[in-house]
Order: C-alpha cells, then structure tokens, then sequence
C-alpha cells in the first residue's frame, strides 16, 4: 500500500490507471504559468511525488503483482512526463524541450597548444635529429658521480656547494641531488654504449639560486655528444654552425670564444650574431653585436676514460644549451620566469 495525492492507493495497475487519469485532468485545468506547471511536476513525478511513491513501493509486492505494477507505472510515468514536457513547450517554459534555443551562439572550444619550452625544445632536437643525433632521456634525480665526479669536476668545485646544488641525500658517500645539468647523460650514455654515439638529451635541471630576469631555479637543457674515431673540432664547429643556421635563419654569423667547463677540453662558448640588430650593437645583445647561446667543447680524456673508453682511440665533443633563453632572445620575452608562471596571458600568445 502506498500513500499517493489522492489519498490511499495501492500499487495496482488499476490504481495507477485512476491516479493517471486524475493527473491528466488536473494538467489539463492548469494555466501555462511555470510555476503551476512545476507544482503539478512535484506533485505527481517529485522526488517524494505519488507516482515516484508507487514505484518505490514495488520492491514490496510479490514478484508476479510487482511485474505488472511496475509495467503499469513505468507507462503512466512516461505518459505524464510526455504530456508536460509538451505543456512546458507550449507555455515557452524553460523545461526539458522548451531550454534549447537554438538562436543563440554556439560556445567556442579553447584550443590546446604546446608549452613555448617544449616548441623551442622540439623544434632544437628536429635540427638535431635530421643531423643523426639521437633523442634520449635521463633521470633528473641523479646520484653525485654521474652529475659531478664522473664530469672530471673535482671535490671542492662551487658548484656542488648546497648553495648551488638542491640535495636529496648528502650523508652517504654517494650523495643524491636533483640534477644541475644535463651532462651527466655524457657519462651514462658512454657507459653503456660503444662509439659511436651521437645524441641530445632534453630535460630538467634545478640550481639552487635566487631568481632574476634570466635565472630560474628550474629550467630546461640540451645536451649533445658526439663520440666515435677521428672526430675534431672542425665537427663540431661544422654541426653547431649547421644548428645555428636552421634554428636563427640561413645568414647567421657564428663566434667561438674559450671557455672553461670541466668536463671538456678546450672549451668554447658560442655566441651568433644578434637578431635584433644583425650585428650591429643594441640593448639585447649589450652593445657586443654578439648573444652567446650554449657551452661546448671537446670531450675530456678523464670523462671518456671514467665511462670506460680510451681516449686514445675515441675522441668525442659535447655541447650544452638553455632553451629557454634561446626562446627569450628569438621572441624578445624579458623574463625567464614567465616561462614557469603558468600564466594563460602568457602561455597563449605562443
Ligand atoms: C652547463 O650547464 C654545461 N653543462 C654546458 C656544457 C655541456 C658545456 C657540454 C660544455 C659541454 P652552463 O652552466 O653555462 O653550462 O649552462 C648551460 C646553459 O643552461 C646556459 O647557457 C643557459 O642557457 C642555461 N642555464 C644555466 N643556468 C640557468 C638558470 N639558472 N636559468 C635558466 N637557464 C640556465
């Protein structure tokens, strides 16, 4: 038995039958005002409505009476839905049918896009790649040996110091950091492969340092290394000229200048001639007509030798860029940090 808004009724299909036909009568005798309408809609099909009662209702009937009960309510619920959708259409409601207006603009899509890192980064690697470099990747939780040690970079280098490097694990003898670079896939790389080997590694380095303009605390990296018999520096001027030529544009100049990494011996910085004003001098290259881009160099004899390799035979060079100031210089961004802001203001004009 079940309580409906006529009174007592039980859950026959005789019962619903009656409760149908007073429901249909009562829509009937409404004016079109919504709120009527919804009333009605409370009433008879709410939550707590007589018809929604009836159906809960059924779970208690035999299992023969609960078959054609519950055929009997399911088509009066159907029935009664239809009828006021209709009225609802009528009366301009907004309801199920009468919501949709179809005048009105459609909701444009927000288009996704890639990161201007990773743009700058894909487009490095696919010169790098149409050159027969190899893509590969590393862990950016690095042990001390492979990101300092294994680099040639001796015991009392600064740059292991903490105010340099973020630390994971320092009490044991090989201490755990977040990588400050990405060179220690030299080492990896060389110590599971036999030359040749030609790659560039993509990812993530962490320096512990206050940020400024030019400086974040994470940023990306490029790695290349080349290794194999007989390679010299005139290789690697030549590749590094060719990048320079397919990332800048096809007439720019190229300078190499001494530098010192650890790592590598001689060491060069490279710079190309400034985009901005062609050489000319401006703020953007600071008057020097030149914008330096990457370090390089020729791969030290310790390094090969740590990765198991005689330097005698192998000889190698390696270079290392920051996409993200390549991609502050080609779009004139003036601060690094916006990269890493997540600001969509940003994010969007890329
Ligand atoms: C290195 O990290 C060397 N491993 C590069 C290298 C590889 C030299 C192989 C020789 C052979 P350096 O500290 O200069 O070098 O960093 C390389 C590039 O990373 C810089 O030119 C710069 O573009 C980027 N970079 C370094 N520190 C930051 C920083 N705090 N924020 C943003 N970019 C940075």
């Amino acid at each position: 038995m079940t309580d409906s808004a006529n009174g007592n009724s039980s859950a026959t299909p005789q019962a619903i039958e009656r409760l149908t036909s007073s429901a249909e009568r009562e829509l009937e005798a409404l004016g079109g005002e919504g709120e009527k309408l919804e009333a009605w809609r409370v009433k008879y099909l709410g939550r707590r409505g007589a018809l929604t009662s009836i159906l809960r209702s059924l779970g208690s009937l035999p299992a023969a009476d609960r078959r054609v009960a519950g055929a009997a309510a399911n088509r009066a619920k159907a029935r009664l839905e239809g009828l006021l959708d209709k009225r609802l259409a009528a009366s301009g409601t907004p309801g199920p049918i009468g919501a949709i207006d179809v005048t009105l603009p459609g909701r444009r899509h927000v288009r996704g896009r890639l990161h201007p890192s990773t743009q700058t980064i894909q487009e490095i690697l696919a010169a790098f790649n149409a050159m027969g470099f190899q893509t590969v990747e590393g862990p950016q939780v690095e042990w001390e040996r492979y990101n300092f040690d294994m680099l040639n970079i001796p015991p009392d280098h600064p740059a292991r110091d903490s105010h340099d490097t973020i630390w994971i694990d320092r009490s044991g003898g090989d201490g755990i950091l977040l990588r400050t670079q990405t060179s220690p896939m030299q080492v990896r790389t060389l110590e599971s492969t036999t030359p040749p080997v030609r790659i560039v590694v993509p990812g993530l380095c962490y320096r512990f340092e206050a940020t400024d303009a030019t400086h974040e605390w994470q940023f990306h990296q490029i790695e290349g290394l080349a290794v194999d018999t007989d390679i010299t520096f005139a290789d690697l001027k030549g590749t590094l000229y060719e990048f320079a030529r397919r990332i800048f544009g096809p007439d720019r100049k190229v300078r190499f200048r001494c530098d010192f990494f650890p790592f590598v011996e001689p060491g060069v910085e490279m710079a190309v001639d400034c985009f901005k004003c062609f050489g000319q001098g401006c703020r953007l290259c600071k008057q020097t007509g030149y914008i330096e881009i990457l370090g390089a160099g020729m791969v030290h004899p310790n390094v090969l030798r740590n990765a198991g390799h005689d330097p005698e035979r192998y000889t190698g060079y390696a270079f290392g860029m920051g996409p993200e100031r390549i991609a502050m210089l080609r779009h004139g961004i003036d601060d690094i940090r916006h990269f890493f802001a997540n600001d969509l203001r940003f994010l969007t004009q890329f």
